[in-house]
């Protein structure tokens, strides 16, 4: 397969300005007529070249009503080249697919009964014929035609301006959006549907109708998404003052859907799971992610569809700075710093890994194979951070003034991350030229800080040093620019108000926001009374790897002291991460596993906090996962790893059984006095921490957990249980799970965490266990959720089952990635990471994980996207 490079870009040849469809709906044969008005946009060229998927039928092609001659017309491969076409003129073709037959859920398929599309990134031309490129950007009106029982809902973009009955029981209706898109933003939906509606009005009084169109046994689990939906605009008007832009939004919820959701212009197409929740079948997290989503695909319609990206290598245009956005949101709707915690938690378990491993890539590509491999965590994560620190550097209102210059110059264009870093560059007034190096140099920025203090001077000096490592095709990197939030601390956690005399940088209300540049830079703050401790990288402020020459005496004091919470946070990760990486070393050296005291005290003292702040209290004594353990160490010690959290966990669970209990008390009786959601959500996150660790502790925890399984009025409670028993040896094991099956049975989404929980299980019999859950009549590798539910959660979550050293698991993944490529590829290539990691691993591990990905690429008819993961893996 060919490597596409962002080098060889080119503006393209021909502009369509209207597209006209009719769309025949039948389950194996859809007629697509598409009339396009194209004009030239190239001088001198004169062959038009349309993207179409070669399993379509092209029944008929007419430039201004005359068919064209078949020596006009050359189809090769995914393309289709008319000779000779004049400068403007109107192109008809009509082409005809097979929806049913759609297992790779791009273009036009067909999910429960219900037609429905998936553009984005190149499925249009699975549809029809059209240079399917997001710089080629139309207006659209679409008549759609169907069946009148079976599909009674016909949507598409834009607003529905005629609609009627047709011979033979079909029915039609016409949409027209006035807004020229990309053809990535098109959408269709036909179906028997039911309806959520609702309205809002925008603060210039346009009144907007809102619809979640669902099954409508659902219909009563889609008031969450909808109440997101109301907060997400609002907010945007509030913080951004960008308001909605047509009379109707429309959102449907559909069960097999490749990714989270889609952004289509007014007609936002959602996988189930982020829609649909209800206390009895969706957890508090669950709540949270929905409104998550919701936000994000709402934001994008200023963020992707009124400014879009040029070329998909410009995909973090729209997906970095809309991800920053949702997070914004969701920090202003609940906590802060939770917020914050849980992003970074999120970053550094995916993103630090994937910037570690063989596909590790600039937030903005330069080279792809497949496009829908670049949809990573890099381009969404490590691109939303990159938008957060232009935050952190210019300021809220800066960055405001910023975003406002860049929807002046570029509302209603196809534009690049350059454009976007000038409008926050000239509206900040500041040089963001080596920043810049945040798009381009791959590779997470390792930065270790040196403190020191003159008593006699009162002065402390920080040294601060970066080094970008090299990542596949990139070496010798220049230094980046990095923003480093920090604090100085007195002896009771008080800021010091000193003065930064030497070094790029500036005070702020929460301390000082130092610029560091160099590979190594000296920054000296005078009138420093008393030894401080330095509070550093506050909230995250870039995303780096943090070494310091602190120790654990300090690391105790910011975790009980600092005052930024994030960072507390911190402070307790690193000393949990610390403890953990001494017991794997006495693991492999084979002394005894003994915890450091004075971390179970720290733990303790943390607790006694729980009625204050329930859920940081839950956040600080969560210990870091194994995978994100294994990435401080030069070779993952897979079993020593998980030895050694299990210790710590049942060493807490123990020593502080009696603490738990409180805690778990103090927080059901507060539940059952009734108390506001966000309070119940806190005192839940609390509680189950504590059952979690009084299950590790032993069997009166076990009984707990059953008797919380039982009485269970939440998802959230029920699944807590249900995971501290599906990791035990415990008779009430089988009974829970087939219990929760048998209650579930027909809700699917719940019947996904039943296969995850067992998928994630630390139990020594879990591969073959996954194995059997494989052939489970309720299993289907033809539903993306499904597969993640199982296959994703074992390879990705459940380090200690998944690298056993076997290779069974290793074997079941690639031997479901082969199955799964045969109908959707780009699920397939989303399977393959976890076995990208083998040099990670000992020679056993990384020679089995080798082979495999050998056997994948080996296999004559393997897709493009499996191709481009393994290839580069092995490279
Ligand atoms: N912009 C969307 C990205 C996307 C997608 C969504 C559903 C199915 C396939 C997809 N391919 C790419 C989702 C988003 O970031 O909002
Ligand atoms: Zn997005």
């Amino acid at each position: 397969p060919q490597a596409i490079n962002l080098a060889d870009y080119r503006p393209p040849a021909f502009q369509v300005d209207q597209v006209d469809l009719t769309v025949d709906l039948a389950d194996r044969d859809t007629r697509v007529v598409a009339r396009l008005t194209v004009r030239r946009a190239r001088a001198g060229a004169t062959d038009l070249t349309l993207d179409g998927d070669p399993a379509m039928r092209l029944d008929g092609v007419t430039i201004d009503g005359e068919p064209v001659a078949e020596t006009r017309l050359t189809r090769v491969a995914e393309q289709l080249t008319i000779a000779d076409v004049p400068e403007r003129f109107v192109l008809e073709t009509v082409t005809r697919i097979d929806p049913v037959d759609n297992t790779r859920l791009e273009g036009l398929y067909k999910s429960g009964g219900i037609f429905c599309t998936q553009c984005e990134a190149e499925g249009f031309r699975n549809i029809t014929f059209f240079p399917d490129r997001p710089d080629v950007m139309a207006r659209y009106r679409v008549r759609i035609e169907a069946d009148a029982s079976a599909y009674p809902v016909l949507l598409s973009n834009g607003n529905r301006v005629e609609a009627g009955t047709l011979d033979g029981g079909r029915h039609f209706a016409v949409w027209e959006d006035p807004f020229p898109k990309p053809s990535y933003l098109f959408a269709l939906v036909a179906g028997d549907l039911g309806r959520l509606g609702d309205s809002f009005t925008t603060r210039l009084g346009r009144p907007v109708t809102l619809n979640i169109w669902a099954a409508r046994a659902d219909l009563d689990k889609c008031g969450h998404a909808m109440a997101s939906l109301k907060r997400a605009m609002a907010w945007d008007e509030q913080v951004y003052g960008l308001e909605y832009d047509l009379d109707e939004y429309n959102i449907v919820a559909v069960g097999d859907f490749n990714m989270g959701a889609m952004e289509n212009k007014s007609l936002n197409v959602f996988n189930t799971k982020y829609v649909l929740a209800s206390p009895e079948t969706a957890t508090d997290d669950d709540y949270d992610h929905i409104e998550g989503v919701i936000a994000h695909e709402y934001f994008h319609n200023w963020t992707g569809n009124r400014v879009t990206c040029r070329d998909w290598f410009q995909l973090s245009l729209k997906e970095g700075l809309t991800v920053f956005r949702d997070q914004q949101f969701s920090a202003d709707m609940g906590s802060a710093a939770l917020k914050r915690i849980d992003d970074v938690r999120v970053l550094r378990s995916h993103q630090f890994s994937e910037d570690a491993g063989p596909m590790a890539h600039p937030v903005r590509p330069s080279s792809y194979i497949e496009i829908n491999n670049f949809y990573t965590t890099t381009v969404y994560n490590k691109g939303a951070e990159v938008i957060r620190m232009m935050h952190t550097l210019l300021g809220a209102e800066g960055f405001r003034r910023g975003i406002d210059l860049y929807f002046e110059r570029h509302d209603g264009q196809a534009v690049t991350c350059d454009d976007f870093a000038a409008a926050m560059a000239d509206a900040g007034g500041v040089d963001l030229g080596q920043f810049k190096l945040w798009y381009t140099q791959a590779g997470t920025p390792e930065v270790h800080a040196e403190g020191s203090y003159d008593p006699g001077a009162g002065r402390y000096t920080l040294t601060l040093t970066q080094r970008v490592p090299d990542t596949p095709g990139q070496t010798g990197k220049a230094p980046m620019h990095i923003p480093v939030k920090m604090a100085l601390l007195g002896p009771n956690g008080q800021r010091l108000d000193a003065r930064l005399a030497q070094g790029e940088g500036r005070a702020d209300a929460e301390g000082f926001l130092l610029d560091l540049r160099e590979a190594s830079q000296q920054f000296v703050f005078e009138d420093v009374g008393v030894r401080p401790v330095a509070s550093l990288l506050r909230d995250f402020s870039a995303p780096v790897r943090l070494t310091t020459d602190q120790s654990r005496d300090d690391k105790l004091f910011l975790l009980a002291h600092d005052d930024n919470a994030f960072a507390r946070w911190e402070a307790g990760q690193d000393l949990a991460g610390d403890l953990i990486l001494g017991l794997v070393a006495d693991h492999a050296a084979g002394r005894a596993l003994d915890v450091d005291p004075a971390f179970v005290q720290a733990i303790e003292q943390v607790i006694a906090d729980a009625e204050t702040d329930p859920a940081l209290v839950a956040e600080i004594a969560t210990l870091p996962s194994e995978v994100m353990l294994g990435q401080r160490m030069d070779e993952v010690d897979v079993d020593g790893l998980f030895a050694a959290r299990q210790t710590v966990r049942e060493t807490l669970g123990r020593a502080l059984a009696a603490r738990w209990q409180a805690v778990y008390d103090a927080a059901s009786k507060r539940l059952a006095a009734g108390c506001d959601a966000a309070d119940a959500r806190q005192q839940r996150r609390v509680k189950n921490l504590a059952l979690g660790y009084l299950g590790a502790a032993g069997a009166a925890g076990l009984r707990l957990a059953e008797a919380q399984y039982d009485a269970a009025t939440t998802m959230t409670d029920r699944l807590a249980a249900l995971r501290v028993l599906a990791n035990a040896d415990d008779p009430a094991r089988e009974r829970v799970l087939a219990d929760f099956y048998a209650r579930y049975e027909d809700q699917p989404l719940v019947i996904d965490k039943w296969f995850s929980i067992q998928a994630v299980s630390t139990r020594a019999d879990t591969v073959e266990r996954v194995a059997a859950l494989m052939d489970h009549p309720a299993f289907t590798l033809a539903n993306p959720n499904r597969v993640r539910s199982l296959v994703s959660a074992f390879s990705q979550l459940n380090q200690v089952r998944f690298h056993d050293a076997s290779g069974q698991g290793y074997r079941l993944l690639a031997d479901t990635v082969l199955k799964v490529d045969k109908l959707n590829p780009q699920i397939a290539a989303r399977l393959v990471g976890p076995l990208g990691r083998w040099r990670r691993f000992d020679a056993t591990r990384r020679s089995a994980m080798r082979s495999e990905l050998e056997r994948l690429v080996a296999v004559s008819d393997l897709s493009k996207d499996v191709y481009e993961i393994a290839s580069k893996s092995l490279a």
